[in-house]
């Protein structure tokens, strides 16, 4: 009962100047109607006494006659809450509901002013100043000392990727190199092969010449052989004819043709008679001897495949002949030749490519890595090129966490992740050691902008994933006093 009369005598008296809770650009909102009345703000069907407004009794379906209190909580949908003057410092509103009950709303109404009725909270804007100034003026040196951290960082990481490059380069002149190396291994590969293909083509042209000159003379022995058989038989039938004729030819008829053939036919039979006797062979002779030869071919000289008999014997002896000037004969050349078959030189050229082949094929997908790496951006401006292998650490409750930028994460010495991606200001490390009855450990990373690095704070808001704000340069940009200013947060403690 108190209470309420406290609250009807200060309202009253807020009437004459301004509604409580109301901002002063709204306070032409309450002015009252010429019959001293006021109308609800949402229907102004409903008209309520001036008295009735911040009474702590909700008479309108809006609460709109309740600005002040906590009255009516249920119905202000569009309602900006209470309105804290904050004299000194930066207007607020604060929500009704917090009005009047006994908390000192200081982060939002450093005047006290939210709490009006219970007089509880004496105004300490003048504090909340000093302590915004102070945050806003170090807040700002520090994000200039944190740009120009940042600046060298991007150096640092301009310098990372043009070492990348430079990599490259080494590497690709490598390639080049190797690549040089194995043209010329394989033009030595193709001449030696050609140099030995010749040589076994010089020795099949030398045999094949060879070849062909045995079969002209083959050809030539055989014929002269053959004309000398028929000539053979012609001879010996005229022989016989002329035998008749001596034997049988009427010496009573005086022809002379006939004489003088008998004759001459003796002459020749009586000179033959002493041929026989004579040394040389006679073609009849050699012909009985070499039908009487039999020679088995010799096992080491298996590419005489011909058992020699009268008939093919120019044939055989002009084979044993040539194949006695011709090299030794050489294995069929297979394709591809099987290492045996390959020259010495050969194998030790095809080794040293093979070798310069795996060395080329390693440098080429080294080249690879490093061809993507320069493609890609690493972070705005490439900034996180700049991180690669910093570490930082900080002892929070019972255990030490570590974090790698582009590495990993570590709680003592249990891995909560390896870096997987990374989401504007937000690392996400992900594959870390497995949870005792649950999945694998992970953790994201949320940066803010600060001229240090360092862990804020950690917690673990699902089994094994953890949450981490972190400071660093990384992600700082110039930011308007405006946004400093929003970032302030005053704790009630600090008062
Ligand atoms: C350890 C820590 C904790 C985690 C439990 C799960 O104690 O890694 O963060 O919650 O294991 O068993």
């Amino acid at each position: 009962m108190v209470r309420l009369i406290l609250l009807t005598i200060v309202a009253a008296l807020a009437t004459a100047k301004n509604i409580i809770g109301v901002a002063p650009e709204d306070q032409h909102l309450y002015e009252p109607r010429s019959d001293g009345k006021w109308s609800c703000l949402s229907d102004p069907s409903i008209m309520i006494s001036q008295d009735q407004i911040n009474d702590d009794i909700c008479d309108c379906p809006d609460g709109s006659d309740e600005p002040g209190t906590a009255a009516c909580e249920s119905r202000r949908e569009d309602s900006k809450g209470f309105y804290c003057a904050n004299e000194g410092y930066f207007p607020g509103y604060i929500q009704h509901y917090k009005v009047n009950d006994g908390v000192c709303d200081y982060d939002t109404c450093c005047d006290g002013s939210d709490e009006w009725a219970t007089g509880k909270c004496p105004n300490k804007c003048d504090i909340v100043r000093q302590k915004f100034d102070k945050y806003v003026a170090e807040r700002k040196a520090d994000i200039e000392k944190a740009l120009r951290i940042r600046n060298q960082l991007v150096k640092k990481a301009e310098r990372a990727k043009a070492e990348v490059g430079k990599e490259l380069e080494k590497i690709r002149e490598e390639i080049f190199d190797l690549s040089a190396k194995l043209e010329k291994e394989r033009k030595n590969l193709q001449r030696t092969k050609a140099q030995t293909s010749r040589e076994g083509s010089s020795d099949r042209y030398e045999s094949n010449e060879a070849s062909k000159q045995i079969s002209r003379l083959e050809k030539y022995f055989e014929s002269s052989i053959a004309s000398e058989m028929k000539s053979q038989g012609i001879i010996s039938k005229l022989e016989t004819l002329l035998g008749d004729l001596t034997e049988n030819y009427n010496p009573n008829y005086n022809d002379a043709a006939v004489k003088n053939c008998v004759r001459e036919f003796r002459e020749y039979i009586s000179g033959k008679e002493d041929d026989k006797d004579s040394q040389e062979m006679s073609f009849e002779d050699a012909k009985e001897l070499l039908k009487r030869l039999t020679i088995s071919t010799p096992s080491e000289q298996s590419h005489i495949t011909i058992v020699p008999t009268f008939d093919n014997m120019v044939h055989y002896y002009f084979s044993k002949l040539i194949n006695s000037f011709r090299p030794q004969p050489k294995e069929e050349v297979a394709q591809p030749k099987s290492e045996a078959t390959k020259s010495n030189v050969e194998v030790e050229i095809e080794a040293t490519i093979a070798k310069l082949e795996k060395e080329l094929r390693s440098k080429q997908s080294e080249a690879s890595i490093y061809e993507e790496n320069i493609l890609q951006q690493f972070g705005k401006d490439d900034i996180y090129r700049a991180m690669k292998g910093e570490w930082i650490s900080r002892k929070i409750g019972e255990y030490n966490y570590k974090i790698g930028y582009l590495d990993s994460i570590y709680q003592d010495n249990t891995l909560i992740g390896h870096l997987t991606s990374v989401d504007q200001s937000t690392l996400h490390f992900t594959q870390g050691a497995k949870c005792w009855n649950g999945p694998q450990r992970s953790a994201s990373v949320d940066l803010i902008c600060a001229s240090k690095s360092r862990i804020v704070s950690v917690s673990e808001p699902e089994k094994c994933h953890y949450r981490f704000l972190l400071e660093t340069p990384i992600v700082c940009e110039a930011i308007s006093d405006e946004e400093i200013a929003k970032e302030f947060k005053i704790e009630a403690s600090e008062l």
